[in-house]
C-alpha cells in the first residue's frame, strides 16, 4: 500500500563527518568526570552513529563552575552589548556557512527530513539568533515617577547563570530558542541536550567559539535527565532554569528547582492541540493543512495539531481526502529527496505510539490507514488515521507524539469549544474558517497560547510560544522571552531638591 518502502532500502550514508562528542566546558572539549560515554544512535536503523561523554553530577558541577566564573568575573555581562550582539551575528554567518553539515548532523541523530532540517530548521536557527543580536543593545529600564522627592531608575540586569534543559524533537531550535535570549541578556549558560541527540549542539558551540564567545559562557553537557538534569535542576549556583520536554519531567524539575535555591523556571511542555474545520472550510486545503499540522517532524511536536475536529457537513469529505493525503504522505530514509517523513526518535518513542495506535483499535476508533511499523529496522511508522474518536478514548485525550491523526465530529461551535478546552493541556489550537466571526470567536475562547487561524506551526523569531495550563510556564521567542533572563534592580535616589 505504501509506495515509499523502497525509499527504506539502501539508505544514503550521511554527508557529514562527526567532530564533537566531549562536553564542552570552560572553552575545552573534555571527557565526562567519570570516563563514561554512552551510544547515539541512526533512528533509521537503530545503530550506533557515535559514543558520547555521558556527563553526571560531577560534569554539571564543572560547567556551573566555569559558567559561574565566567559571569562573576566577566567579561560577558560586562562586555558592551554592542559587542554581545556582534559575537551573536558572527555566530549566525557562521551557522549560514555550515547549514548543510549541521543540516545532516540534524537529519543523522534525529531522523527528520534534510530538506526540512536544510531548508528550514537551520535557517531559523541563524533567524533567530539575528533576532536576538538586535535585542541585545536595546534592554534597558525606566525612570518611574512616584509619590515622594526620589529619582527611581530600573535597572534591567542579567539573571546570571542559566542552567537550560532541552529535548530531541527540535534539537537546533530548542538550542536556539533557549541560548539566543539568555547570551543577549548577558546571562552564562549550562545546557544539557537529550540524550538521543547530543550532536549538533556540541557542534553549534564549537561555532560560537569561532565566533569568539569568550570560555565559559556556553557550556554544553551531555547525559540523561535524572542524573545530569536533575543536577542542574537542583543545583545551588544555577540562577536560572530553562526546561522544554514533558509534562511528567516538568513537575520533576520545578520541584527540583523550588527544593533547592527556588530558582525561577520556565517550562515549556506537552500539549493535545485542538485543529478546528469549520463547516465553511475549503475542505481541500484543511485537509492539507491538518494533514501538515499532525504530521510534521514525525508527529513528534508538542504543539500538533493532534486532535482534527471537523464540522459533521463536511466531515465524510474531509475523511475520505486526509485517509488520501496520509496514504500519499512519503515515508523514508530522510537523506532522500522528496522524503516527507523519517523515523520515530528511538525505540521507545516508537513503541509508545505503536501502542497508541493498538489503544486506538481497542477503544474502537476507526482505523482508516496505517497502524503499523514500514519496513523491519529502524523505527519508521506507516502513517494513521483514526475517524470516529470519542473525545475520552485515550488517543484523544494523551499526547501520542507520532504520525496518528484522530478525527473527531462536531455539530456547533459551543459544544467544539467546550470540548476542545476539556484537556489539562494549552499549548496551541488551529482555526480553519472563512468567516473572520468565527475565527475571532474561537481565539478568543480556546484556552492556548497559540491560535494559527488558517495556518499552523509558524514560527517567526519574534512570536511568542508557550502554554495555557499544563502545556508550561512562561513564554519563548520574542520580545517575552528577555524577562525570563533578566532581573530588575530598582535604584532609588533622594532629589536635593524638591522644586525640580
Ligand atoms: O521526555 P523528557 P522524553 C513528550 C512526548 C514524549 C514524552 C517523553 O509526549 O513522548 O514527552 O519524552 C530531560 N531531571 N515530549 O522521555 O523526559 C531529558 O534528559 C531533569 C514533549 O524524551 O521530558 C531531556 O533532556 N531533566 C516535548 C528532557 O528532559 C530530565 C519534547 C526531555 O525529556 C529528567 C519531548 C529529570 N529527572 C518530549 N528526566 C515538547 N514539549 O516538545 C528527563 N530529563
Amino acid at each position: 500500500r505504501f509506495s515509499t518502502v523502497a525509499a527504506l532500502e539502501e539508505l544514503i550514508s550521511p554527508p557529514v563527518q562527526i567532530g564533537y562528542t566531549q562536553n564542552l566546558i570552560n572553552g575545552k572539549f573534555v571527557d565526562a568526570a567519570s570516563g563514561k560515554t554512552f551510544p547515539t544512535i541512526d533512528p533509521r536503523t537503530g545503530e550506533v552513529i557515535a559514543h558520547v561523554a555521558e556527563g553526571d553530577a560531577e560534569d554539571i558541577n564543572r560547567g556551573v563552575a566555569a559558567a559561574r566564573k565566567a559571569f562573576d568575573e566577566g567579561p560577558w555581562p560586562k562586555m558592551t552589548a554592542y559587542e554581545r550582539s556582534r559575537i551573536l551575528l558572527k555566530f549566525a554567518d557562521l551557522v549560514e556557512k555550515h547549514n548543510d553539515e549541521l543540516a545532516a548532523l540534524e537529519t543523522w541523530n534525529n531522523g527528520k527530513p534534510f530538506e526540512q532540517a536544510s531548508k528550514a530548521e537551520v535557517p531559523m536557527l541563524a533567524r533567530l539568533f539575528r533576532y536576538y543580536a538586535g535585542w541585545a543593545d536595546k534592554i534597558h529600564g525606566l525612570t518611574v515617577p512616584t509619590d515622594g522627592q526620589h529619582h527611581i531608575q530600573t535597572l534591567h540586569e542579567p539573571v546570571g547563570v542559566a542552567g537550560q534543559i532541552i529535548p530531541w524533537n527540535f534539537p537546533l531550535l530548542m538550542f536556539a530558542w533557549k541560548v539566543g535570549p539568555a547570551l543577549a541578556c548577558g546571562n552564562t549558560i549550562v545546557l544539557k541536550t537529550a540524550e538521543q541527540t547530543p550532536l549538533t549542539a556540541l557542534y553549534a558551540a564549537k561555532l560560537f567559539q569561532e565566533a569568539g564567545l569568550p570560555p565559559g559562557v556556553l557550556n554544553v553537557v551531555s547525559g540523561f535527565g535524572p542524573t545530569a538534569g536533575a543536577a542542574l535542576a537542583s543545583h545551588m549556583d544555577v540562577d536560572k532554569l530553562a526546561f522544554t520536554g514533558s509534562t511528567a519531567t516538568g513537575k520533576i524539575v520545578l520541584e527540583l528547582a523550588a527544593r533547592s535555591n527556588l530558582k525561577p523556571v520556565t517550562l515549556e511542555l506537552g500539549g493535545k492541540s485542538p485543529f478546528i474545520v469549520c463547516e465553511d472550510a475549503d475542505v481541500d486545503k484543511a485537509v492539507e493543512l491538518a494533514h501538515f499540522a499532525l504530521f510534521f517532524n514525525q508527529g513528534q511536536c508538542c504543539c500538533a495539531g493532534s486532535r482534527t475536529f471537523v464540522h459533521e457537513r463536511v466531515y465524510d469529505e474531509f475523511l475520505e481526502k486526509a485517509k488520501a493525503r496520509a496514504t500519499r504522505r512519503t515515508v523514508g530514509d530522510p537523506f532522500k529527496k522528496g522524503i516527507e517523513q523519517g523515523p520515530q526518535i528511538d525505540e521507545d518513542q516508537f513503541q509508545k505510539v505503536l501502542g497508541y495506535i493498538k489503544s486506538g483499535i481497542e477503544s474502537n476508533a476507526t482505523l482508516e490507514c496505517g497502524g503499523d511499523r514500514l519496513g523491519s529496522k529502524g523505527y519508521f511508522i506507516q502513517p494513521t488515521v483514526f475517524s470516529n474518536v470519542q473525545d475520552d478514548m485515550l488517543i484523544a485525550k494523551e499526547e501520542i507524539f507520532g504520525p496518528v491523526q484522530s478525527i473527531l465530529k462536531f455539530k456547533d461551535l459551543n459544544e467544539v469549544i467546550r470540548r476542545a478546552n476539556a484537556t489539562h493541556y494549552g499549548l496551541a489550537a488551529g482555526v480553519f474558517t472563512k468567516s473572520l466571526d468565527v475565527a475571532n470567536t474561537l481565539s478568543r475562547a480556546l484556552r492556548v497560547g497559540t491560535v494559527w487561524v488558517n495556518c499552523f506551526d509558524v514560527f517567526d523569531a519574534a512570536i511568542p510560544f508557550g502554554g495555557y495550563k499544563m502545556s508550561g510556564i512562561g513564554r519563548e521567542k520574542g520580545v517575552y522571552s528577555l524577562k525570563n533572563y533578566l532581573q530588575v534592580k530598582a535604584v532609588v535616589t533622594p532629589l536635593s531638591n524638591p522644586a525640580w
